[in-house]
């Protein structure tokens, strides 16, 4: 096993990013569930999610989903964000609720309505130098529900032309993270469905156009950690929208349905040298906490991520080198599962002890009372919600 020491230090270094709409009210096509104290404002947004961070001290910045947190002073919203500890991070376009985009945004055969989607995803870089953002997260909804509707290769030209266009614009430090799903909105075909797709357009656009691998964006049965590792290896990996899913795109907490793929895909990132400050890789989370509270459920789900991740670093690498070498299938997958099978929680509650904060985050933040003095003070205007 890797020394415990090793271990903690490399914790010590991660950041999760959180999605500013987990905070908001969120449900499915039948019903959204309102709760109380739910945020009214972007502000509100990130002063919970700075409250995720301070329990966890591994979730420093938020996602801003626009036009879902547009403000008038992009500056003061990210002063705001420091003045509680944490920072914007991606800014994540959306191009997806506009009637104008029934047949898609970017690839829409209506040259008006491409040009109104692609004036959105600019707009999303003047919002990302107003807040010091680097990294713009697209997702297109685009695609066709019959055979024949449209063009599919057409439709490629027309996403090709948008992401150069986009790209173009980005300032040096920025970055496009182009991530893929496999259907939803779209039923026959989604144009950009996988990480083929994502990175043979990346690629051609440049190094600062990367994949997002979203947990939930697959089929079932796709082994995600293999995609992560080769992308890894082409230096395309963008980062992680990450989820759980037991059926399509669930959107449940990350680790809940499945911890082992969590640590498989952990592990192919250490391996693959994706871990640790400058790799570049993004740790997002993309949830929506439908019926459990909101703040407890991203805490939940960023300690989900911080245990996989502690038992990915604990995989003793030269033991696994050297049945691998060998020729040694049980003795090469005893590794893995030796540290998949390490109960990491002490670890981490002494690393929180070290750290100053409170050994066991969700009982802390529930003992606060912020939940309460929420819902008792965010009473009158709208409650945050998709769309909101
Ligand atoms: C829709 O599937 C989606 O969940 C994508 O994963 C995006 O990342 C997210 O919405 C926010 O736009
Ligand atoms: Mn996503
Ligand atoms: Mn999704």
């Amino acid at each position: 096993m890797t020394a415990v020491p090793d271990v903690k230090a490399a914790l010590r270094t991660q950041s999760i990013e959180l999605p500013s709409w987990a905070f908001g009210n969120s449900g499915t096509r039948f019903k959204v569930f309102a709760q109380p104290g739910v945020p009214r404002s972007a502000e509100e947004k990130i002063a919970d999610a700075a409250q995720v961070h301070a329990y966890t001290g591994v979730a420093p910045s938020v996602a801003l989903h626009i036009p879902w947190d547009r403000v008038d002073d992009y500056a003061a919203l990210a002063a705001h964000a420091r003045a509680l500890g944490v920072a914007i991070g991606t800014v994540n376009a959306n191009v997806f609720q506009d009637d104008d985009f029934r047949l898609g945004s970017v690839a829409n055969p209506d040259p008006g309505i491409r040009r109104k989607a692609i004036d959105h995803l600019l707009e999303c870089v003047d919002v990302m130098d107003a807040v010091g953002s680097a990294n713009l997260k697209l997702w297109f909804a685009d695609g066709t529900n019959y055979p024949g509707q449209d063009d599919v290769r057409a439709r490629q030209d027309r996403l090709a032309e948008a992401l150069r266009e986009v790209y173009a614009r980005l300032g040096g430090d920025q970055r496009i993270l182009l991530e893929y799903k496999l259907f939803e909105p779209a039923f026959y075909t989604t144009d950009v469905p996988d990480w083929g797709t994502a990175y043979a357009h990346c690629l051609k656009l440049g190094d600062r156009a990367q994949v997002v691998v979203d947990t939930g964006h697959h089929a079932p049965g796709t082994n995600i950690e293999f995609i992560v590792a080769l992308l890894l290896r082409e230096g395309r990996l963008g980062g992680f929208d990450f989820n759980s899913r037991f059926y399509a795109d669930d959107d449940l907490m990350v680790g809940a349905a499945d911890p082992f793929q969590l640590f498989r895909i952990m592990h192919e990132v250490v391996r693959g040298g994706g871990f640790g400050p400058g790799s570049g890789v993004a740790f997002m989370l993309d949830q929506c906490h439908n019926i459990e509270p909101k703040i407890p459920g991203q805490i939940r789900s960023v300690l989900n991520v911080q245990e996989a991740t502690a038992k990915a670093l604990l995989v003793d690498a030269a033991a696994l080198d050297a049945a691998q070498r060998g020729g040694d299938v049980l003795g090469a997958n005893a590794v893995l599962m030796d540290a998949y099978a390490t109960d990491v929680r002490p670890l981490l509650a002494e690393l929180r002890t070290e750290q100053g904060l409170d050994p066991d985050p969700v009982a802390a933040f529930a003992r606060s009372g912020y939940a309460e003095r929420a819902a008792a003070d965010r009473v009158g205007g709208q409650q945050a919600g998709w769309g909101a």
